[in-house]
Formats: structure tokens, C-alpha cells, sequence
């Protein structure tokens, strides 16, 4: 793959201005090509709301599948080598196998989610329930979660509890507190070594009184309490509407805590919706911060994925254009003049400040992005090169049969 010769010429215009603007372009194009983006076994099958599955054609109908999408994706785009699995959606009899299989498809097994959340044991919690048998319960099936990320050789084990209650009273709140501490304790004293957890927070939703880990300050404390190997992990998705959530991730780089990302957007609220689709600026200043911390010589091991399941795009699509959003907000950052930034703070000049984050944003990164994937040997243009290339067409033709309904959960 290579590029066309208009291609070419927008490059060498944007070139030439970038580098006019003091820009380091091959130190930009180097961290681009670093870029590595994860991507769910769970966007790639079918999946709908709480009122019900939608199936799709071509729908993915199980792992085997869902690493073959993924390995699409890769493919076409060069940034996202790794899947992660959900347990026990993606449950094979032999990990090792599954673990050969993404390899020979060009992919490796990335963060392993257990499922803490589907079983009607749970439904009064997992580790914040009262019964210790349904505590011991849950971590049993943390500690299945471990030995899949041995078997898989998975660095994350990323967790994410529904915990919570619907009524005032309900409960004890500081008792399941206590529950949750021990239990995440022991989940760290399991995990293989050159591995790390990541702990998920959300304010609402399946419990709407109360979650017992429902923002990034408890997901913190419960890390620092579980032990070194915790981290917390900022699903976009999981915030009121207004939060600053640059200024968490900023924060959370700070404390040594930033362990990872869900990538998505939320309109109202919760994590349905591509990323960058409703609020692009936010995640440009995510990564403006987190290179802001690269400069200062912070680089924390950040895990960036995807967690989307989408129900009314073509899911490998959907995927590619969530990937194309992460790389243009990633590109654009790395676009920001931070000397004069420096130096317009220093003067208090706020204006001048924003003004050159503007600069940055408003940037047309994409035939930068196009010429980076090029020399990674994806295509130009994902998006376009997918939809020429018959993929689609092929899956819905072969997966159409008895297992088209197959939901990615349950
Ligand atoms: C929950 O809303 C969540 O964000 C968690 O990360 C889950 O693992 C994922 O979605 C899939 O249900
Ligand atoms: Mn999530």
C-alpha cells in the first residue's frame, strides 16, 4: 500500500508548514508509529441495550472470530496488536491454543476482564456482597481470570465491578468498602508476575443509589490499598457530564496511578458512543496531558483501549473509525508548541495559551496520519480500504447460519 499521488502533495504541503512552525517532524512521526491502541473482543460480536440484542450481519460469533476482526483492524490500521477478552464470553477449552491462533493472525491477547456482573449470583454485588460464599465466589472466578492471563501471557487483568445498591439503607456502605479492599488485596497478591490491575470506577449504572467504586478518588484509594500493581483505569464513559477529565488523567499521571483507558464518548451518559464523535477536543486534551507529562520525563505505562460495542454501525467499521479519532487526537498533541506554551503561562497570557493548543487542534493531521500508516505497512486510508476490500461482504456471507445470534455477552 502506498500513497496516491494527491496524497503525496498534501503531505509535503502539511510537511512544510509543520516544519516551518519549528515542529520535530520525524520525532512526531516516531511517537505515531509507537501509537498502540487495543481493541474488545466484545465490539466485534453482537450486542444491543438493556431492552434487547440486535444481531448484525457479519457479526462475530465467537473468539475465533472476534480475534479474525481485530486482526482486521490491525491490519488496515497498524496501531492495535492487541484484543482484550472478557471472561467468560470468550472462554475457550485451551488458552494456549487461542493464544497461538491470534498470533498467527498478527495479534496477541491483551487485558483480560473477568465478569463479575452477569451472574445472578451478583446481583446484590460480588466483592461488596454481604455473603462471604458469594465473595469467595467472585474471586474464585478473579483467580480463573489470572491463570487465563498466565496461559495467554496478558500484562493486564482490568476490572470492573457493578457493585452497588438502588435504595437509601440498603446496605452498608463502609462494611462492603472493607470487603472490596480485602478482596482487591488478594486479587494483587495473585497476579503473575509483570502483570498489573487495573480498577474501573463508575458513578451509576446497573446500581443507581450508590457503586461501591464510583469515581476515580475510591478507585485510587483502592489501588494504593490493593499494592503497587494497581492502578485505576478512566473509561470516558463513566463520568458526569462536565467533568474536567484531562485534569484527572493529569492528576492520576502525577500520583503514578494512571493505569489505563476505555476509550469512548458519552452524550448523556455512559460509553456507547464512538470516541471523539461528540466531543473530539476532550480527548485531544487528554493526550495533551499526557504528553505534557512525556516532557516533563513521565511515562507512565498507560493501557489505551477500546471499549465500544456498537449496534447500529458495521462493527469492524465502527472500530476503524474509533481508531482513525484516537490517532488524529494522539497526533494533534504531539502538535502543541510547548515552549511557547510555557511561556505564554508564565505570563499569565490565557489567551495566547489557548490559542496555541488551538494551533495544534486545528491542525488537518490526516495526511501526516496517512503517511505514518503507510510506512507501517497499513493502509492510507483504513476506512476507504475496508470498504473496498470486500471484508465485509465475505464475514457476512460466511457467518450468516446458526450462531447468528449470538450475543458477545451472555
Ligand atoms: C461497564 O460499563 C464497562 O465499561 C466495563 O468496562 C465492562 O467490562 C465493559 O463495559 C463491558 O461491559
Ligand atoms: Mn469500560
Amino acid at each position: 500500500m502506498d500513497l496516491s499521488a494527491a496524497q503525496k502533495d498534501q503531505y509535503e504541503a502539511l510537511a512544510t508548514g509543520l516544519t516551518r512552525r519549528g515542529i520535530d517532524l520525524t520525532a512526531v512521526r516516531a511517537q505515531l508509529k509507537k501509537q498502540h491502541i487495543e481493541t474488545p473482543s466484545w465490539g466485534y460480536g453482537n450486542s444491543g441495550t438493556r431492552f434487547g440484542v440486535f444481531r448484525q450481519a457479519g457479526a462475530a460469533r465467537d473468539v475465533h472470530e472476534r480475534l479474525q476482526d481485530a486482526a482486521e483492524v490491525h491490519r488496515l490500521t497498524g496501531v492495535c496488536p492487541s484484543v482484550a477478552l472478557h471472561i467468560p464470553w470468550d472462554k475457550v477449552a485451551d488458552f494456549a491454543a487461542l493464544t497461538q491462533e491470534a498470533s498467527a493472525l498478527g495479534v496477541r491477547i491483551g487485558a483480560i476482564n473477568p465478569n463479575l456482573f452477569q451472574d445472578p449470583t451478583y446481583e446484590l454485588g460480588s466483592f461488596g456482597h454481604h455473603d462471604p460464599a458469594v465473595r469467595a465466589k467472585a474471586m474464585e472466578h478473579v483467580l480463573e481470570c489470572v491463570e487465563v492471563m498466565r496461559l495467554t501471557r496478558s500484562p493486564v487483568l482490568s476490572l470492573w465491578f457493578a457493585d452497588g445498591t438502588n435504595y437509601a439503607g440498603q446496605a452498608d456502605v463502609v462494611a462492603r468498602k472493607h470487603w472490596f479492599e480485602a478482596c482487591l488485596q488478594q486479587t494483587h497478591a495473585a497476579l503473575p508476575d509483570h502483570s498489573r490491575m487495573l480498577v474501573e470506577y463508575k458513578f451509576f449504572e446497573p446500581a443507581f443509589y450508590h457503586t461501591d467504586i464510583a469515581d476515580w478518588g475510591m478507585a485510587l484509594s483502592f489501588a494504593r490499598k490493593a499494592g503497587p500493581k494497581a492502578e485505576v483505569l478512566v473509561d470516558l464513559g463513566h463520568h458526569a457530564q462536565g467533568t474536567n477529565i484531562e485534569h484527572i488523567v493529569a492528576f492520576l499521571i502525577d500520583e503514578g496511578r494512571l493505569g489505563g483507558f476505555h476509550f469512548n464518548n458519552r452524550k448523556y451518559a455512559d460509553d456507547d458512543l464512538t470516541i471523539g464523535s461528540v466531543n473530539p477536543y476532550e480527548v485531544f486534551l487528554i493526550y495533551n496531558e499526557i504528553v505534557a507529562a512525556a516532557c516533563r520525563g513521565v511515562c507512565p505505562d498507560i493501557a489505551y483501549m477500546i471499549d465500544q460495542s456498537h449496534t447500529i454501525k458495521s462493527k469492524v467499521e465502527a472500530m476503524i473509525q474509533s481508531v482513525l479519532n484516537i490517532q488524529a487526537a494522539y497526533a494533534k498533541s504531539l502538535l502543541v508548541d510547548r515552549v511557547a506554551l510555557a511561556e505564554a503561562r508564565s505570563q499569565a497570557d490565557a489567551v495566547r495559551a489557548e490559542e496555541i493548543l488551538k494551533d495544534a487542534y486545528d491542525t488537518d493531521v490526516r495526511p501526516l496520519l496517512a503517511s505514518v500508516r503507510v510506512e507501517l505497512g497499513a493502509a492510507a486510508d483504513p476506512l476507504a480500504a475496508y470498504r473496498a476490500s470486500g471484508y465485509f461482504e465475505r464475514i457476512a456471507t460466511a457467518r450468516a447460519g446458526a450462531l447468528e445470534g449470538a450475543a458477545s455477552w451472555g
